[in-house]
């Protein structure tokens, strides 16, 4: 079956363009191949140009579109792949200057995420995104058939090409609609279950990070050591684990329960890769929810890919974006077992990051520990006695500790209370500091 489908492999001539000085385009030119690799298509050869600003009608420069065609004819391609998103005239003039069917990063990344996609909820979010994509890229093509039906571009002498344009935009607006409703619907029943999670009180931790950083598999050794003893079938528990691009599109919620420590909730859910087409993110904006309502992220890093670092601030960025930049997070340098000077050392932890490999089952226990340690940070009791002037005190510390035990004196409000010692609480401890009984 793989023997055919790599027979059948289209081969395509890849051409990046390197704006200004970006340090990262090698970095962008390898993705692409690997972006390339799970469309099955075999890249045979690469063309590069570095330029101030991109060519407006062909993105690269007038030459190097000749370059490109000719390459293309030595190589016998099918496709020609380009690094970044093209506009859509742009696609349309080096389709018809080059010849052959032309892709960007963006029609890739969605070609990957149309094949992923198993749930109806998945099917729906990338449909809406391949349809808000296409429609601009109608009109390009609309005005080649326009030309073609005579025409004139006025509003009583339309060209047939251009009445079909308008038919094809009708249809796909109404099917933007359609997908909007129907994702509506499934989000309802889905908050549902989340707002039943959130009124449980079990916190909710959430696997976030680069495509293919190990995200699915942190999930499934948290339930292999700590799967829920509840239910016997933590097996089927599992997600699926891959080395490929996106091998996860949906969101998966499962409880880890530890013997004799606090529950809580983990959820994985789609990676996310630099240049991420905003159609996709906006799309795919509810399934990241669960991201958003976590107490605690865990940021997957593989830790052995050179670019690690770029994939943390696409991943910074990518979560500012949807709304979950403050929610504090804990760094899991994934996959130290594949770089030299770790791989004898591991885990290797610290109050807020922490190196393992979660594929060997090493640093899962440390893992949690810190998980248990940010969710659910030590307490201590106190004795305050706190002047009737500071009413707001007395509000703040019953919104954020425990109130034990509370009597209206004399001098003030006589107060037993429990608060959490975390750097959150510091300011907190520091103003009750004077008002308590014992030291
Ligand atoms: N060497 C090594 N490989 C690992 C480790 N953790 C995960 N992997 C491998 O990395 C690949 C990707 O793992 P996944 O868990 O599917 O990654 P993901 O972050 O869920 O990826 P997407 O769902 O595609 O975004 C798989 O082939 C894993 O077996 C590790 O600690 N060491
Ligand atoms: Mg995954």
């Amino acid at each position: 079956m793989m023997q055919t489908m790599e027979e059948n492999k289209e081969r395509v001539i890849l051409v990046g363009l390197q704006l200004g000085r970006n340090d990262n385009f090698d970095h962008e030119m390898e993705e692409l191949e690997a972006l390339c690799d799970a469309c099955y298509l075999e890249p045979v050869f690469t063309i590069t140009q570095a330029l101030d600003a991109p060519h407006q009608a062909l993105y690269i420069g007038t030459g190097k579109v000749g370059e490109v065609k000719q390459a293309a004819a030595n190589m016998d391609a099918d496709m020609v792949v380009f690094d970044d998103s093209l506009s859509p005239s742009q696609a349309r003039n080096l389709n018809m200057e080059i010849g052959l069917p032309i892709l960007d990063r963006t029609a890739l990344i969605l070609q990957i995420f149309e094949s992923r996609a198993q749930t109806r909820e998945a099917k729906l979010q990338v449909e809406l995104a391949r349809l808000q994509y296409m429609l601009p890229r109608l009109s390009g093509m609309g005005v080649a058939m326009s030309r073609q039906g005579g025409g004139s571009g006025s509003r009583s002498n339309k060209g047939a090409g251009e009445k079909k344009l308008e038919l094809d935009r009708r249809y796909i607006n109404h099917r933007i609609n359609e997908c909007k409703k129907e994702l509506q619907a499934v989000k309802k029943n889905r908050q549902t279950q989340r707002k039943s999670r959130s009124q449980s009180a079990i916190p909710q931790v959430s696997l976030v990070g680069y495509t293919n950083a190990g995200k699915s598999t942190v999930m499934n050794q948290m339930l292999s050591f700590y799967g829920n003893p509840e239910v016997t079938d933590n097996e089927h528990k599992k997600v699926l684990q891959k080395d490929m691009l996106f091998a996860t599109l949906e969101t998966t919620v499962r409880k880890i329960a530890p013997p004799g420590r606090p529950e809580f909730y983990l959820s994985d859910t789609v990676g996310f890769i630099d240049k991420l087409p905003h159609h996709l993110v906006d799309a795919f904006r509810s399934t990241l929810e669960e991201v958003c309502n976590a107490d605690l992220l865990l940021q997957v890093v593989d830790v052995s890919d050179p670019y690690y670092r770029e994939h943390m601030r696409v991943t910074q960025e990518t979560l500012k974006d949807l709304g979950a930049g403050d929610i504090p997070m804990l760094i899991v340098y994934n996959k130290a077992d594949k770089v030299p000077t770790f791989a004898g050392d591991i885990p290797m932890v610290t109050s807020n990051h922490i190196h393992m490999a979660a594929g060997k089952g090493v640093g899962i226990e440390e893992l949690l520990q810190m998980i248990i340690t940010r969710l659910f940070p030590p307490e201590r009791e106190m004795n305050l006695m706190l002047p009737y002037s500071e009413g707001s005190l007395l509000h703040q510390l019953t919104e954020q500790g425990t109130i034990v035990a509370q009597e209206y004196q004399n001098e003030g409000v006589y107060v037993e209370a429990r608060l959490t010692v975390s750097t959150k609480m510091e300011s907190l401890w520091r103003q009750l500091e004077s008002y308590r009984l014992e030291k």
